[in-house]
């Protein structure tokens, strides 16, 4: 069984040996209407505070298995169970909460037994911003930025989780002291199940500021910065696919869950969506959303201050980065809506009407501003000799928004350290993933085939799979690739046309310097 503590709900997907999905359910945080939450977090009249009320959490676990109870599921088949939560949120458990937990009433709901657990009542989450002073504070004890990105795998970021205790410590210390235990939505996802405080794991541990991305061991100097005791607050991270025990007897007793039944450790969702969608070494996906997000399967990772470095979840020595681009579909459409007649066949007509590599035109298209790179904004166009121009006709519009965007996708990728190895795939997934003229650019800029795979609840599919290999992989030493191989199927969707891939190599090193023009007179605006 896999799980999925989301933002917005509380997914489980159960599947047999074969991989074939037996049973999925969903609970929506918002219709737990009592919590007045909207899309599963309260956002904070200052506008950057957002939080989730970790009780409402328990509640949807004990609605979710009463649900799937009642839908017939045999709990008792169930071998292993693991999850993912959304990255970075914090849940802090009170002095106290280890033997409630340990002692759960199997006649009674989780959240009756439950409630007075936590020292925080409204967990922080990945879309808190509030914690700018706290990035700042912790980035100048490491030695700035870069540094920091060096050591944890990222700069500071203002939802990453250390930040987010730190600012606990400076404005609510008491809460802080009553705290016995902080963990992760998915640590704590794997606690509930388990009866007893689980391990955070290295993959989402690499979203916390805090964990050095090499030793895998808790930085003392960020630990120190904050507080000398947080790493007694801490279980240490151990790698994703640790087995942490059976399932507590509360599941036995109330759910009929097998005895035996073994809880892995649960870990972000983004790591448990690159084991959903089953990479492997040295593979790309691309999810074409209204943001573009890049996952990477990296051996040597070039940490950087935009992007991310986690710790793979399936290959524990590896690494994987993740890079979002704010300026996706939401880009592509309104390049399509102002010079393609609002038509997606229009826009693939016109694009059709220019040569690949768009006579050495390039464009780069902000109209959101973007992440990577940070804080640019606005459309700039140049010429082959990359002299600045004022406009382009639409055809080139079309095919310039599209190479432009797979451009410099490609070149952060590479400057993260990502090479293509000889069976390098790309996944593209997401909803503009179904556009073959798209995915024929993507292949002709990055140089490799592109397939597209069936990878709806990735995350929590990926939590089932994990599980699965988990509790198997000391005993038969397979590969998580290999035991999966079974799983959703890679549909090839496009492979690089002859001669594209000389024309794209020079425009990549082209974008790469257009693109350091446009950051530096954005800066100097
Ligand atoms: C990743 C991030 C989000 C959350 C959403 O860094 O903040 O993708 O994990 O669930």
């Amino acid at each position: 069984m896999g799980l999925d503590f989301s933002t917005q709900q509380l997914k489980a997907v159960v599947i047999n040996c074969k991989l074939e999905v037996l049973h999925e359910e969903a609970i929506k945080f918002d219709d737990l209407t009592k919590y007045k939450t909207s899309g599963g977090c309260h956002v904070r009249s200052d506008g950057l505070t957002v939080t989730s009320p970790v009780i409402m959490w328990v509640e949807a676990l004990d609605i979710l298995l009463e649900k799937m109870k009642g839908a017939g599921v045999d709990f008792s088949n169930i071998k292993a169970l693991s999850g993912a939560g959304q990255q970075h949120g914090s849940v802090y458990w009170k002095d106290g909460a280890a033997v409630k937990l340990k002692n759960l009433d199997s006649t009674k709901t989780l959240k009756e037994q439950l409630s007075g657990c936590f020292s925080v009542d409204d967990s922080p989450i990945w879309m808190d911003s509030s914690t700018t002073k706290q990035c700042k504070q912790l980035e100048a004890v490491v030695g700035g930025a870069q540094a920091m990105a060096d050591i944890t795998g990222s700069r500071a970021y203002e939802r990453f989780t250390v930040t987010q205790i730190l600012k606990l410590i400076q404005t609510n210390p008491d809460a802080y002291k009553a705290t016995e235990r902080i963990s992760l939505v998915s640590s704590f996802g794997a606690t509930l199940f388990r009866g007893a405080y689980c391990n955070i794991d290295e993959s989402d541990a690499s979203g916390m500021n805090l964990m050095n991305i090499r030793s895998r061991k808790w930085e003392k100097t960020v630990i120190d910065a904050c507080s000398k005791d947080l790493a007694s607050k801490l279980e240490d991270p151990v790698p994703s696919i640790t087995v942490q025990g059976a399932v507590s007897q509360y599941y036995v007793d109330r759910y009929g869950f097998n005895p035996d039944c073994e809880v892995v450790c649960f870990t972000g969702d983004n790591p448990a969506s690159l084991a959903g969608m089953r990479l492997a070494d040295d593979d790309i996906a691309v999810s074409l959303g209204s943001s573009d997000v890049l996952f990477l399967w990296l051996r040597e990772p070039i940490a950087r201050t935009e992007g991310h470095v986690f710790v793979n979840p399936v290959d524990t020595s590896a690494y994987m980065a993740l890079l979002c681009f704010k300026n996706g579909s939401l880009t592509r459409e309104a390049v399509r809506d102002e010079h393609c007649s609002k038509s997606w066949d229009n826009f693939v007509k016109l694009m059709a009407d220019e040569p690949v590599g768009n006579n050495g035109f390039i464009g780069l298209y902000y109209t959101i501003a973007e992440i990577i790179p940070s804080n640019v904004e606005g459309c700039y166009y140049f010429d082959a000799d990359d002299n600045p121009v004022n406009s382009l006709t639409a055809s080139q519009h079309a095919r310039a928004v599209i190479e432009g965007q797979f451009l410099s996708r490609r070149i952060h990728a590479e400057d993260m350290g990502f090479k293509f190895g000889e069976n390098s795939r790309i996944l593209a997934t997401g909803g503009a993933s179904n556009n073959m003229t798209i995915l024929q650019v993507m292949s002709n800029v990055f140089g490799a085939s592109v397939y597209t795979q069936d990878v709806a609840n990735s995350a929590s599919l990926g939590g089932a799979m994990l599980a699965m290999h988990a509790v198997k992989v000391t005993a038969d030493n397979i590969s998580y690739q290999e035991r999966l191989k079974d799983g959703p199927e890679f549909k090839l969707a496009a492979t690089p046309q002859a001669g594209s891939k000389e024309i794209y190599d020079i425009m990549a090193a082209r974008c790469r310097s257009l693109e350091g023009r446009v950051v530096s007179d954005n800066a100097a605006l």
